[in-house]
């Protein structure tokens, strides 16, 4: 359990309120098309839209080739107060250059998986909610054989893993509640590993 605990946090409060409203702003701006599925086999679930100069092998058309400026300043932003709770996480190799934003209306979340080993092992996420006053919290959960980890996002929230939490274990986007009302966003902010 320790490395679980120990590699992972969430911080309230990472973003302002103003950069949180002018995000949601910009991302409910987006077309309908620049959502693509999370498995292109189910071609109705359009809920993530991926941002990278930097490609691997799942990589595709549906990337686009750069983290947007309003959306990289977020990041930063969030960056900034992350890093001074989580000073053992290794913030000198990362430099965002990939986001991956994931929108989930009621009840929709992500399932337990790891990500690539192409990116540095830390994952700094803030997650958005389209009517935070009206919506219950929402989670990640981390697990490693039987041990599980729940880390609360609430809005304007970020949350980071880093380590072992990247390597080992794997995250998990808790389904949203029932009663949510409007989208909850979230922006995972990674680097490429050199
Ligand atoms: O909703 C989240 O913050 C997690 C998303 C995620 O796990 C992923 O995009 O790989």
């Amino acid at each position: 359990m320790s490395f679980l605990k120990d590699n992972t946090c969430t911080v309230r409060h990472a973003v302002g309120p103003e950069s949180a409203r002018s995000a949601l702003q910009w991302i409910k701006g987006l077309p309908d098309e620049a959502w693509k599925p999370v498995d292109p086999r189910r071609s109705k679930d359009r809920s993530r839209i991926k941002f990278t100069a930097r490609f691997f092998h799942a990589a595709s058309d549906a990337w686009a080739t750069r983290v947007p400026p309003e959306l990289l300043a977020l990041g930063e932003e969030a960056m900034e107060e992350v890093r001074a709770v989580v000073p053992g996480a290794p913030w000198g190799d990362f430099q965002i250059d990939t986001l991956v934003l994931n929108r989930y209306p009621a009840g929709k979340g992500v399932h337990a998986h790891k990500d690539p080993e192409q990116w540095v092992p830390l994952v700094l996420g803030v997650t958005l909610y389209e009517d935070a006053f009206n919506s219950p919290v929402n989670k990640m959960e981390f697990a490693h054989g039987r041990d599980k980890w729940i880390v609360p996002t609430p809005h304007r929230s970020a949350y980071v893993f880093h380590g072992q939490a990247y390597t080992d274990a794997t995250h998990a986007r808790k389904p949203c509640s029932k009663k949510q009302r409007g989208h909850v966003y979230s922006l995972t902010f990674r680097s490429y590993a050199a």
